[in-house]
């Protein structure tokens, strides 16, 4: 077994960072529609979260933001004229499609691509599919720019297998790594790669919100990624009623820790068996939360479970890194305490403020994608992308120059938001080391 590392690349927060309640299912995104962001202290936070993981000693990366306002897109629907008129005409005729346009969705990496690392993939190298994200209009404009991300951090063809995104069409809506989980003993052993599922391709679906990855989705990454110790799992339907759009809303997992709530899966004593029976070399432990100690509206609200469960250097339990908001809600609280508190797998919580992300339903976990890496693997990657203390303080001045620290949804309208945003993500490309071309408007 070669020994690896777990690393994480976080999206950066675009400077579009906004509240325009684009993503049904997604209580807080509803919830907090029409409120005013503050992209500023959005971008400041999320960069203070990757110094802290950067800190405890994980390898991390950053993810630009993608272009914003998406003015192809628009150009695509008809809108035409100069920059500032197909805004100006997309807002006065179709006001959802620009809104759409605007998101800064792409921050969410966890959504960004599904991975599968070289110790299960039969070619030994790490695979990756952007997710076509094809539930949402505004998130379905991402896998593009995000593919292109992906080669810009992984570049060597010989390690890293970048594919493009699935077809994207319904049958295949696929979320990325939101919805897989990998267990194993050790990061560079074989592990279980367990994808779970909201519906079928073929399915009629009548729930009250989006399921958003289909099992034919699901079974066509692992297909591509020749990936090996696969374990399908059914979303409960109960959990997507009540506001689990991804399950990592509900469920996360490392090493050999699988921790999650009651409602997680349809079928909890099948999925657990199966992960059992998959596991090579490890015995899987199982942390389940009772929906009568926590409320599946509590773990919402709380994410809880949307916290980053990881291995830090030199400890032999693992660490959950949660969002204020758990700390917040008394229920949640006493279940992390609990969790210290026992003999089990997680020794120790910590908190991190993400709250702009938060009121659009995005918690730690959302924010970052895992990459698990070997040593020659990692030494492979773009070291520009690469957070360090200077890149942190670098990208900190940045976002404090070119940000806004009020943005209502009416200003995304603005022309001058376009210019801004072009600045700021010309200067981050020379920041980042990325050269000319990386964005739509830097290749015209
Ligand atoms: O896809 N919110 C994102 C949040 C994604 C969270 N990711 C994970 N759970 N892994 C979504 O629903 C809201 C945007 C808005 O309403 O403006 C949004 O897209």
């Amino acid at each position: 077994m070669t020994s690896a590392v777990e690393a994480n690349a976080d999206g950066l927060i675009g400077p579009t960072h906004s509240y325009a309640g684009l993503s049904p299912g997604n209580l807080a995104s509803s919830l907090n529609a029409g409120e005013a962001s503050n992209p500023r202290a959005a971008v400041l936070q999320g960069l203070d979260k990757m110094k802290r993981l950067a800190d405890l000693g994980l390898p991390q990366f950053v993810l630009p933001p993608h272009e914003r306002p998406d003015l192809r897109f628009l150009r695509s629907l008809g809108f035409s004229g100069s920059d500032a008129q197909v805004l100006e005409r997309a807002w006065r005729d179709a006001p959802s499609f620009a809104a759409a346009a605007c998101s800064a969705s792409s921050m969410w990496a966890a959504n960004a691509a599904m991975v599968t690392p070289g110790a299960d993939s039969a070619d030994g190298r790490v695979h990756f599919t952007p997710a076509n994200l094809v539930t949402n209009l505004h998130r379905s404009l991402e896998h593009e720019q995000t593919k292109r991300a992906l080669h810009a951090l992984f570049p060597d063809p010989a390690r890293f297998a970048v594919h493009d995104a699935l077809p994207p069409v319904a049958h295949f809506a696929d979320e990325g790594a939101a919805n897989h989980i990998r267990l194993c003993a050790d990061h560079g052993a074989p592990g279980v790669n367990l994808l779970v599922w909201g519906r079928e391709a073929w399915e009629h679906w009548d729930g009250p919100y989006p399921a958003r990855q289909t099992r034919e989705a699901s079974e066509a990454i692992a297909r591509r990624h020749d990936a090996r110790g696969v374990v399908l799992a059914r979303q409960s339907r109960t959990a997507i009623a009540g506001g689990t759009f991804h399950n990592d809303v509900v469920c996360v997992g490392a090493l050999n820790t699988l921790f999650h709530h009651e409602l997680a899966f349809e079928d909890t004593a099948g999925t657990h068996a199966a992960i059992r029976q998959a596991a090579d070399g490890f015995e899987p432990i199982f942390v389940e939360i009772a929906a009568a100690d926590l409320p599946l509206a509590d773990a919402i609200s709380s994410y809880l479970f949307n916290s980053m469960l990881v291995q830090l250097p030199g400890e032999d339990r693992l660490t959950l890194i949660c969002p204020t908001e758990t700390r917040d809600n008394a229920r949640s609280h006493a279940v992390a305490q609990g969790l210290t508190g026992s003999n089990g797998p997680i020794g120790r919580v910590e908190y991190v403020d993400v709250r702009q992300s938060m009121r659009n339903g995005g918690g730690p976990a959302c924010l970052r994608l895992r990459v698990v890496l070997t040593e020659a693997e990692l030494a492979a990657t773009n070291p520009g992308m690469r957070l360090t203390d200077e890149l942190h303080g670098a990208l900190s001045v940045w976002g404090a120059t070119w940000y806004r620290d009020e943005l209502r949804p009416s200003d995304l309208a603005d022309p001058g938001l376009l210019d801004e945003s072009r600045g700021a993500l010309d200067e981050l490309t020379s920041i980042l080391g990325l050269g000319g071309g990386f964005y739509p408007f830097q290749r015209t």
